[in-house]
Order: structure tokens, then C-alpha cells, then sequence
């Protein structure tokens, strides 16, 4: 990557899903474009899940960058956009906040941002990487409640509006930073601070495999290559990476 976050902004108003936005015009698209919509029509969450998207509430944006499949930033992608989120949510002076392993950002237990990270091949050697945010800013407590699990919003928390293009601009920049830093220095002080805001490590935790398939373990570490190593309940030990599988477990 390497021209700047943001230097191509798209604004739209309406779209069905600002990642599908982005997948559509894959090869016409620079790296470093940011797309936000102020509605999403099929707003989407990992594994077909759904994104609750109303309308002018809340951030919706994906950004789109060009790395080559072996860098370190390729691998480091969703940590740092986990990082940028969180810290751009700690810097409203919010207390609590914490990153739900792999990426999702809570405050207490409820969840206020998730990320769907995508990567698809282009047709140079390059990889396009797609990481689409949804952050909650300005939904009211009856909105939130439509949610299935608990869920809260920056402004409902604070008890203000929170302006949604500061919250956009203020991301950019971090997560402009951290992909500068990866670049320069690598990514141990990413991934260090990811694992610090991911407090997991001694938990006991259920792994959802798939639908039907769920097994119970304490977590032994995070890995550097974000996943999650844990002893299960018959003693064996092993890693589960982060796109193959979902957690259950109480906040800090
Ligand atoms: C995520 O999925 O958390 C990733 C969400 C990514 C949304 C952004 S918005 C911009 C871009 N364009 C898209 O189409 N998507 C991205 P997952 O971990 O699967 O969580 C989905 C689950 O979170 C749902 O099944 C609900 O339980 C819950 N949920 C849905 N909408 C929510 C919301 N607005 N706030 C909090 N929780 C929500």
C-alpha cells in the first residue's frame, strides 16, 4: 500500500452493503479509497450474519487497500483495524472498552462496532483487502433494543450526538498510522497492543465451530497471527483461527 487512507472518498447515501460497494467496482477502485454510506440495505456481518444499518444513525464505511499476499500488513490487517477502532472509541474518553476476540468492539457487554474483513485477488499479483466498519454512534436505546444481543451506541453512552464524518476522519488517521507503522517498523507494538485490549487470556470460553458443533476450553494465548490457542475441556490443545470460528464468553 502505499498511497494514503481517504485520498479517494466516496459518499453515498444509500447502498445494500458498502463492502458488496467495494467487491462490485473491485478493479476500477484505488488503494486507499474509503466508501461510507449513510444507509445500508443489506448490511452484513461475518458468516451471512446481518448488520443492523438504519438510516444516518451510525458509521457504515469500508476501506480498500492493495498489499501483496506475503507482507506483514496482508497478516496484520484486522488486528490493526481492531486497534484503530478501539482507539478512536477510547479517545471519546469512554471507559470499558474492550476488543472481543477476533475483532469486535465492546463497552461493558454490549457490542458497539464489528469489522468484516474481506480479501480477493486482483488481477495483477496484488490482493485487494475490503475492511468494512460499522461503528454505533447515534442510535437511541428503542433501536438498539431491535438488536438480538446486547448492543450500544457511542451517544446513547455519552448522551450527545456524536458527528459522524469527525468519527470517520479521526479512524482514518489511526488506522493510517498503524498501517504506516507496520510498514516501517513491523507489527510487534500492533500486535502487543491488540492483545493487551483483548482481555481473554485465563477465560473460559465457548468456540462455535459451526452451528451444530461447539466445544468449551480455557484460552492459553493469542497468537501472532491473531488466533486464539486454548486448552479444551479433554485436555488437548489448539489454535483456532479467527474467520473459522465464533466465541462466547463474559466481558472483563
Ligand atoms: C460483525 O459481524 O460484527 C461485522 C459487522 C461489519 C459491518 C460493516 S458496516 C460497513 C461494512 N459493510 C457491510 O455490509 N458490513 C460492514 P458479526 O461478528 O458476524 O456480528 C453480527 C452480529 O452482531 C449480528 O448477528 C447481531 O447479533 C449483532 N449486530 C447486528 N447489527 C448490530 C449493530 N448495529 N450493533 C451491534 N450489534 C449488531
Amino acid at each position: 500500500m502505499n498511497s494514503q487512507l481517504g485520498h479517494n472518498l466516496i459518499s453515498l447515501k444509500t447502498i445494500d452493503s458498502t463492502n458488496l460497494y467495494c467487491v462490485r467496482n473491485l478493479q476500477s477502485l484505488p488503494s486507499g479509497t474509503v466508501v461510507v454510506a449513510e444507509n445500508q440495505t443489506n448490511g452484513r456481518g461475518r458468516n451471512g450474519r446481518h448488520w443492523h444499518s438504519p438510516k444516518g444513525k451510525n458509521l457504515y464505511t469500508s476501506i480498500l487497500i492493495h498489499t501483496q499476499p506475503t507482507s506483514q500488513l496482508t497478516m496484520f490487517v484486522s488486528q490493526a483495524a481492531s486497534l484503530a477502532v478501539y482507539s478512536t472509541v477510547i479517545d471519546f474518553n469512554l471507559n470499558d472498552v474492550w476488543i472481543k476476540w477476533p475483532n469486535d468492539i465492546y463497552i461493558n457487554q454490549f457490542k458497539v462496532a464489528g469489522i468484516l474483513s474481506e480479501c480477493h485477488k486482483l488481477q495483477t499479483d496484488s490482493l485487494a483487502i475490503i475492511i468494512g466498519i460499522g461503528v454505533n454512534l447515534n442510535m437511541r436505546q428503542e433501536e438498539l433494543k431491535q438488536i438480538d444481543k446486547p448492543a450500544e451506541s457511542l451517544g446513547s453512552i455519552l448522551n450527545k450526538k456524536i458527528d459522524v464524518n469527525h468519527f470517520l476522519q479521526q479512524l482514518i488517521n489511526q488506522l493510517d498510522e498503524l498501517f504506516h507503522e507496520i510498514e516501517t517498523n513491523g507489527p510487534d507494538r500492533i500486535y502487543t497492543l491488540w492483545k493487551s485490549a483483548s482481555p481473554i487470556i485465563g477465560k473460559t470460553v465457548n468456540v462455535f465451530i459451526s452451528s451444530a458443533e461447539r466445544v468449551t476450553g480455557t484460552v492459553i494465548d493469542l497468537a501472532y497471527d491473531g488466533g486464539i490457542l486454548m486448552q479444551l475441556a479433554s485436555g488437548e490443545k489448539t489454535k483456532f483461527l479467527a474467520g473459522d470460528v465464533s466465541l462466547a464468553y463474559e466481558p472483563k
